[in-house]
């Protein structure tokens, strides 16, 4: 029986942190769906369809990873799917109560599927979209944080 696993998030944008998690899940599972949820408690700077072209774009070298979205519940989607795990990132101890809290409820909603937590590599254990996002708006060099072409489309949103 062939593996699936969803690794859901913002991706508010993709940056080399959420690649490293993506690339260990794509060689553990057969196949891996990244898939874009619009965090309602966070207000984006990409829209969804350039979150996800984003993504496809930096996921070209993964054969196996395929990127959507979608506005529902993640266990609702992983069942739709017919998932068998979700993959979510650990960076710091500071991830690890919000983490155990929504996995909790996850499982809560549906216990047959698995959560599996990856430890980032050490370079990428400070960061995160927002982070990329702050330094990006103030013209520094973001270019060992995130793809190209994540890098691209972060000078055209904050251009003078
Ligand atoms: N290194 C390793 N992992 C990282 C790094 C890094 N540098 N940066 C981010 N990650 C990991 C995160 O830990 C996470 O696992 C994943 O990459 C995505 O991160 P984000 O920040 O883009 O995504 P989040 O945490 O905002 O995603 C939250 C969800 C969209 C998954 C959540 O809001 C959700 O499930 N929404 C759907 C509605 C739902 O089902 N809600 C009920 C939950 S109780």
């Amino acid at each position: 029986m062939s593996r699936l696993a969803i690794c859901p998030g913002s991706f508010d944008p993709i940056t080399y942190g959420h690649l490293d998690i993506i690339r260990r899940g794509a060689s553990i599972f057969d196949n891996v769906i990244v898939t874009v949820f619009n965090n309602q408690s966070k207000a984006p700077l990409f829209d969804v369809e350039e979150r996800i072209w984003l993504i496809e774009e930096s996921t070209k070298d993964m054969p196996n990873v395929t990127v959507d979205s979608s506005a529902g519940l993640l266990m609702d989607y992983a069942k739709e799917k017919n998932a068998q795990a979700i993959i979510r990132g650990l960076r710091a101890v500071s991830d690890f109560e919000y983490e155990m809290q929504i996995t909790s409820m996850n499982r809560k909603l549906d216990e047959s599927i698995e959560t599996f937590f990856m430890m980032t590599n050490n370079q990428y254990s400070f960061l995160s979209s927002s982070i990329v996002k702050e330094v990006a708006k103030y013209h520094a060099n973001v270019s060992d944080l995130v793809p190209k072409v994540v890098e691209d489309s972060l000078k055209r949103k904050y251009k003078k």
